[in-house]
């Protein structure tokens, strides 16, 4: 049975300033948390469309580095909505998305148990090329003194994921382009295996010989990725979408506990609409963390609320972050592609309902 969860809306779109009066927020979700100094940092994406609307015209916004995001117009007729984020230009079949995300820092406000954004208002924004359709779905893990923050970059050039790292949450350094497209959903463990720093990807194929997976990789210094093996594809009706790690895995007495998210299929009746995002767990072992010692059958999480079944994409439950405290575990998520939530959960509720892979 699933584990009875207690969630609280942790940050809404009304809780970030706007850029200017010409772009709507319409989300800030997918964040990555992480503890420093005895203050919780959330890196959070934030997605934006332009307010203007031209007759018979779409906005596709793209950002500029120095400039900030502008916008491409593209003629309704010569698109197909895909769903609400992604529409295809008919004459060169490619797509791009309606909107354009940054990461905002925030921090965790005890008093009222809710975040807010960094009183600097520092941001972590598209500076590359490669970055241009935005920078979304940061993952942050402490290792080796820093902490690193891979994050999603999509652009003409695809889907990668990249790294960059930090202190301070102040300033950022970035390395560049970890695994190229198409790949998400990348997190690191939080620390070393053998000598090696180890990452869960998902890289995603044109070709469908198979469905988006899970795999595992391997680095001496986190810039260098080989040793790659598969780890995992859906298996349970609610996952037969698309599968991709979602917290940095956690270190608990039984091994890894990786909290991922799992895609349902689109049912026919819903045009347009991207199946439900529930979020699932997995336990890896601790010195082979390519072995899945059990898994959820069923989702951990599924959307109930209304911040999580209403909003720019409905019915979406994307963990991003998780953490121990005392018996209990903290997860974060994204809800709906519009808010930030947690989910308070006994560890051992959790571990409890995972059943070994036959
Ligand atoms: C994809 C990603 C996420 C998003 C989910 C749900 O997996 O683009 O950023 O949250 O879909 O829409």
């Amino acid at each position: 049975m699933a584990p009875a969860a207690t969630k609280y809306l942790l940050l809404t779109p009304s809780d970030v300033p706007a850029r200017s009066s010409d772009w709507e927020i319409i989300g800030a979700f997918n964040p990555g948390v992480a503890e420093i100094d005895g203050r919780v940092a959330m890196l959070v994406r934030v997605a934006e469309r332009p307010r203007e609307c031209r007759g018979g015209c779409v906005g596709l916004p793209r950002w500029i580095a120095g400039t900030g995001p502008v916008i491409d117009w593209a003629s309704q007729d010569a698109i197909e909505f895909l769903d609400p984020r992604v529409v295809r230009i008919r004459e060169t079949g490619l797509v791009r998305l309606t909107f354009v995300s940054h990461l905002q820092i925030c921090w965790l406000r005890r008093a009222t148990n809710r975040f807010c954004v960094d009183e600097w208002g520092v941001r972590f924004e598209p500076v590359h090329e490669w970055e241009e359709y935005g920078v979304e779905d940061p993952r942050i893990t402490f290792l080796d003194g820093r902490y690193w923050v891979t994050y999603v970059a999509v652009s003409r050039h695809g889907v990668v994921t990249a790294l960059a790292s930090t202190t301070d949450f102040q300033s950022f350094e970035r390395h560049g382009i970890l695994f190229p497209t198409e790949n998400k959903d990348v997190v690191l463990f939080p620390e070393r295996i053998g000598e090696d720093v180890v990452a869960l990807h998902r890289p995603n194929g044109c070709t469908p010989f198979a469905r988006p997976s899970m795999w595992l990789a391997r680095s001496p210094d986190f810039v260098h990725w080989g040793q790659h093996q598969p780890l995992f594809t859906g298996r349970s009706e609610w996952e037969t979408s698309r599968v991709g790690a979602g917290a940095p895995p956690l270190r608990i007495g039984q091994g890894w506990l990786e909290i991922y998210h799992g895609n349902h299929p689109t049912p026919r009746s819903e045009a347009n609409s991207v199946g439900a995002y529930h979020g699932a767990a997995m336990l890896l072992d601790r010195d082979r963390p390519e072995r899945i010692l059990a898994r959820s059958n069923e989702p951990v999480l599924s959307p109930s609320e209304p911040y999580e079944r209403e909003g720019f994409v409905p019915n979406v439950v994307f963990p991003t972050a998780v953490f121990q405290r005392g018996e209990m575990l903290e997860i974060f998520y994204g809800a709906a592609d519009t808010n930030v939530a947690v989910a308070e959960l006994p560890l051992q509720s959790v571990v409890g309902s995972l059943a070994p892979l036959d």
